[in-house]
């Protein structure tokens, strides 16, 4: 069982923000920005590309998602990553979407 797993089953404590049938919203531990929120489908898929056909609604769920918590947060400039692979800072294998804000965000990204 991943961590974010263990997180949903609310074996692991996490300041949840947002939470539908769907996915679940909680702050990233280490945050990288005023706000730092990590969006994960409840369905365990361990990176974006092992994602199928059957997939795409709940990917669309995902950026849904991201969208509320971003309201709830009252952002209206935001950014999305999903880090795919260790090789691009993917550290847990469970999918997540990092929504961030509350200040500047530089361009390209590191
Ligand atoms: P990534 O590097 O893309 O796999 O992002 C994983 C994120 O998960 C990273 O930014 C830190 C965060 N994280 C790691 N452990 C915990 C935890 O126990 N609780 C919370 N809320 N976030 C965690």
């Amino acid at each position: 069982m991943t961590l974010f797993e263990k997180i949903i089953a609310r074996q692991i404590p996490a300041d949840i923000v947002y939470e539908d049938e769907f996915t679940l919203a909680f702050r990233d531990i280490h945050p990288q920005a005023p706000v730092h929120v990590l969006v994960v489908p409840k369905k365990a898929l361990t990176q974006l590309d092992r994602a199928e056909e059957g997939d795409a609604d709940l990917l669309g769920r995902c950026l849904l998602s991201a969208n509320r918590v971003a309201a709830l947060e009252g952002l209206t400039d935001f950014r999305l990553v999903i880090n795919n692979g260790a090789g691009a800072g993917q550290s847990v294998f469970h999918l997540h979407l990092h929504v961030l804000g509350g200040r500047q965000l530089a361009w390209p990204p590191g």
